[in-house]
């Protein structure tokens, strides 16, 4: 059972769900203060225009976020990178909600939601994208989390907002779509002196690196950085592409700017300019840096994980090998995708091997049929 789970707008776990629509169709009345917590806490909404509370944040996640399992590798959120992520067109500051200690004003808690525009099946639904919950390692299991997706939840129906999609690897009533990580190694000596990958009897080093060579340039006629002129075309290309899935974003043109313009170091996106002015094809990554805990050598791990990829004119797997070849120029260690699109046709033919995580995708107050994992286009970073 789930003691939280089991009072909230969504499936049961081992329901058969095969209509689609609101689980709580009416608005519930919105309380207008926020969750009582624990008396040594307060709540506060970070402002992360404020360089000194987007450091916060980072410091929060860093230490927090990521369960590093043998304590070599820690994941590096940098201050643009969750600029990029919390602060999109119509992002609202009451939507980063953080918990603080009332004596020593330290932030040990967090939760965020963004707004989008999500298609499930045949229905547009204005949602909210909730995100980077967090709870300081020292105060885990006592039962923190509820209260703050209960606060964030009161301030999504604020704006007059009843549904959300979330992604994450802990498994909870009920998930819609199961996705699986797959990782390709571009600097495989480094990712096994760094632990991030291990060797097999079948697997020497030397084989690693022959195996995972990659050919030095690029094949593909008019690949280049996505620029601002790009806008409209690559708009046009998501659109007609995401028609066919089942959870797919919809996208406005002040979202494809904010989430595809390359930024250095947090987003990265190439289009195809077969012919001039036809832009055909697109690819997009963004960066996750690892700092290395302790390491001799290595100061840390870049890893890029694939965004969208939309081949319309040039082969699939040629647009993605030359996205790695880019990728290990540009000094990343490893490239990370899901299974979900049609990714599944590139994965194994160019050498990504299966990661052990799993990612669920959920809804809120949203019921529909479960998803197979190449109807899926959304993705929570
Ligand atoms: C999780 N990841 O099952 P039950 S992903 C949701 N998402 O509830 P306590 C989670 N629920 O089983 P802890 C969850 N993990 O009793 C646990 N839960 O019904 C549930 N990790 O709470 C859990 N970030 O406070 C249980 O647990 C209850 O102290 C237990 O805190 C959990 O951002 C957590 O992986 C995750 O910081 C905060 O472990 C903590 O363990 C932590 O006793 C490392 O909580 C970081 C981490 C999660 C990343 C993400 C998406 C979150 C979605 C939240 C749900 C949003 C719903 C929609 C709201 C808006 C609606 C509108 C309109
Ligand atoms: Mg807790």
């Amino acid at each position: 059972t789930y003691r939280f789970w089991d009072t909230q707008p969504v499936p049961k776990i081992d329901e058969e769900v095969t209509s689609h629509g609101p689980i709580k169709s009416e608005m519930p009345n919105v309380r207008e203060e926020s969750y009582s917590l624990p008396q040594e806490f307060i709540w506060d909404t970070l402002d992360l225009g404020n360089q000194e509370q987007l450091r916060e944040l980072c410091d929060l996640l860093n230490e927090n976020y990521m369960e590093e399992d043998d304590n070599t590798l820690r994941l590096h959120y940098s201050p643009q990178f969750l600029l990029w992520a919390l602060c999109p067109p119509g992002g609202q500051s009451q939507w980063h909600c953080g918990v603080r200690v009332n004596s020593s004003q330290k932030l040990v808690g967090f939760i965020s939601a963004i707004p989008a525009t999500i298609k499930v099946f045949d229905t547009e639904l204005k949602m909210v994208e909730v995100n980077f919950l967090c709870v300081h390692k020292k105060l885990r299991s006592k039962r923190m989390a509820p209260v703050l997706i209960k606060e964030i939840t009161r301030r999504v129906h604020q704006q007059g907002i009843s549904q959300a999609v979330y992604g994450t690897s802990a498994v909870l009533p009920k998930p819609i779509a199961t996705c699986r990580y797959w990782h390709r190694w571009l600097n495989p000596r480094k990712l096994i002196e760094l632990n991030f990958s291990s060797l097999t009897r079948n697997m020497t080093l030397q084989r690693a690196l022959k195996l995972n060579r990659l050919p030095e340039t690029t094949k593909t006629a008019g690949l280049r950085p996505m620029t601002v002129q790009d806008v409209l075309v690559v708009q046009a290309l998501l659109r007609e592409h995401l028609k066919a899935f089942h959870l797919s974003p919809v996208l406005t043109l002040e979202d494809v700017k904010h989430w595809l313009l390359p930024q250095d170091g947090v987003i990265d996106t190439y289009v195809v300019e077969s012919m001039v002015g036809t832009v055909t094809d697109m690819v997009s990554f963004y960066t996750l840096p690892s700092t290395a805990l302790n390491h001799p050598v290595h100061k840390g791990l870049k890893a890029a994980c694939g965004l969208y990829c939309i081949s319309k004119a040039t082969p699939l797997l040629q647009l993605m090998e030359d996205t790695l070849i880019i990728c290990k120029a540009k000094g990343f260690d490893v490239f990370s995708a899901v299974d979900v699109m049609d990714n599944k046709a590139f994965l194994e033919p160019l050498k990504f091997r299966m990661g052990d995580v799993h990612k669920q995708y959920y809804l809120y107050n949203w019921r529909c049929p479960e998803i197979s994992s190449d109807k899926v286009i959304k993705q929570c970073v």
